[in-house]
């Protein structure tokens, strides 16, 4: 009796999700993983690839478009029924509607599967006749990419490590004194825990609004569901001896280990499982434009993360992934604030930049790209004569006055090093030229029927990524 209603329940379910069955054993699915810190241009990328792949008229560079093989694009419910969906159309209407404007920050975590029906030419698609293939992708604040550089890290070389950097700091004050105050091998006082961690709190907040990178724990900035929930009550402590049980210390440790535990790796394990395309997108023109410091932190933080995808012992995110990454892409975003003459310097100094990284993570068996692109081309090329030398000039609508303008952001160096040198060695300030990088509104353009919005070099990076699979 029971078995029987166990069977029929199964048959039932089975009937249910036959479709989704389908979907997963017989048609391919790529899940592309998009990683990059906040306002790296996760949101914005996401949009126009998939507004892009939908109307293909600029997509010329993907092979099955030119082809002609993708012969529709289609939006689907998603697979996973407990994650919300990313919010394309109301992205797409902000950055491409009557009031072109950019998204907010992401402030939680979205997905959404985009079905292209593809149809190869030539005897072979005679004979297998069209078939469907999925694109899973998933959107998230940047803030928590940042906590994969705990994992491997315990209480006590996190808290070494966050403190050495803050001495130096002038915003880390507050925290500072509030520290001194306090005696970590005391009994746990709920109050001062609170409090300190408040402090720590704001100095992270501090430190991303002067665009430093180095702010864990991201969950601190942008908590999501977490939002004043006791899991976000600690702070890096100075070192003491032997630590009593139930001192502050151990506390603070304690919920250090619990906030890896029971917010990071679900985190990780639920969206980052079976990646097998990865794009890693870097704001590295806004780090020019931040100076040296910023240009160093950006560093370091990439290689921390990108240290966490890496093969072999610690390699606890590549064992959930499952299966390898078999291609990665490293791209510097936003390239449509530089003429494209700069293009290929900027596309130098974002592999520099991501070079110690990449050997230390041991992309082994990956297939790894560097490339500058722009998600959503907000500007134009101008040249124009200034004291008799051609300059070449971008312009576009500026945010903050809503003015257009042409505009000269500096020329990128010839060799990466120019730059890394002085970031790495300490520099305060760059010292030849100032980069300046102006924050243009998106374009209010209109658009021909087929075409999605313009962007620059979005069909090469989707060829890359997973042109193989749309052939
Ligand atoms: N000019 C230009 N600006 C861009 C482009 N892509 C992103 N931006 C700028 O970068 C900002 C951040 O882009 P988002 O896509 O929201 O960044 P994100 O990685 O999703 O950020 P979080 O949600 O905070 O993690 C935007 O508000 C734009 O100002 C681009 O292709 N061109
Ligand atoms: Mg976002």
């Amino acid at each position: 009796m029971v078995l029987a209603r166990l069977a029929e329940t199964l048959t039932q379910s089975a009937e249910g999700i036959s479709d989704r069955v389908t979907g997963a054993l017989f048609e391919p699915v790529i899940r592309l993983g998009v990683t990059g810190l906040s306002r790296s241009g996760k949101t914005v990328f996401i949009t126009s690839l998939i507004a892009n792949l939908m109307d293909r008229g600029r997509m010329n560079q993907l092979s099955g478009v030119a082809s002609g093989a993708i012969t529709a694009a289609f939006l689907q419910p998603q697979p996973n029924d407990t994650v919300p969906r990313f919010d394309f159309e109301t992205h797409l209407a902000a950055l491409s509607g009557a009031n072109p404007h950019w998204p907010t920050s992401t402030r939680r975590v979205s997905e959404l599967r985009l079905s292209l029906r593809v149809q190869p030419s030539g005897i072979l698609g005679a004979i297998s006749g069209p078939r469907t293939v999925h694109l899973d992708i998933v959107d998230y604040p940047g803030e928590w990419l940042l906590d994969l550089a705990l994992l491997d890290k315990d209480f006590a070389t996190w808290s070494a490590e966050t403190l050495a950097r803050a001495e130096g700091r002038e915003m880390a004050g507050p925290f500072l004194k509030k520290l001194a105050e306090i005696d970590a091998s005391e009994k746990l006082d709920e109050s001062a825990a609170q409090s300190i961690s408040k402090v720590f709190t704001q100095y992270l907040n501090a430190l991303r609004a002067a665009g430093f990178s180095d702010c864990t724990p991201g969950r601190f900035i942008m908590p999501g569901d977490l939002e004043g929930s006791p899991a976000l009550t600690f702070a890096p402590m100075s070192a003491v001896e032997r630590p009593k049980r139930r001192s502050l210390w151990r506390e603070m440790e304690r919920r250090f280990e619990a906030y890896k535990s029971k917010v990071v790796k679900p985190f990780f394990t639920t969206h980052f499982a079976g990646i097998d395309r990865q794009i890693v997108l870097v704001d590295v023109l806004g780090a020019i434009h931040d100076g040296p410091q910023a240009v160093e932190d950006l560093r370091a933080t990439m290689a921390d993360i990108l240290g966490a995808f890496k093969t072999g012992k610690n390699g606890w995110l590549s064992s959930i992934m499952g299966k390898k990454v078999e291609k990665i892409l490293f791209a510097a975003t936003k390239a449509d604030h530089i003429h494209h003459k700069q293009h290929a310097n900027l596309n130098g100094i974002m592999d520099a930049l991501v070079n110690d990284a990449r050997r230390r993570a041991d992309f082994s068996g990956a297939k790894t790209q560097s490339m500058s692109l722009a998600s959503l081309r907000s500007t134009i090329e101008e040249t124009h004569k200034h004291e008799g030398t051609p300059l070449d000039m971008v312009r576009g609508r500026l945010l903050d006055t809503d003015k257009e303008a042409a505009f000269y952001p500096g020329a990128l160096p010839d060799d990466p090093h120019e730059l890394l040198e002085p970031a790495t060695s300490g520099a305060t300030k760059w010292l030849n030229d100032d980069y300046q990088v102006m924050r243009f509104a998106p374009p209010d353009a209109k658009r021909r029927a087929g075409d999605g919005p313009a962007h620059i070099r979005l069909d090469q990076a989707a060829e890359f990524l997973f042109g193989d699979k749309l052939r």
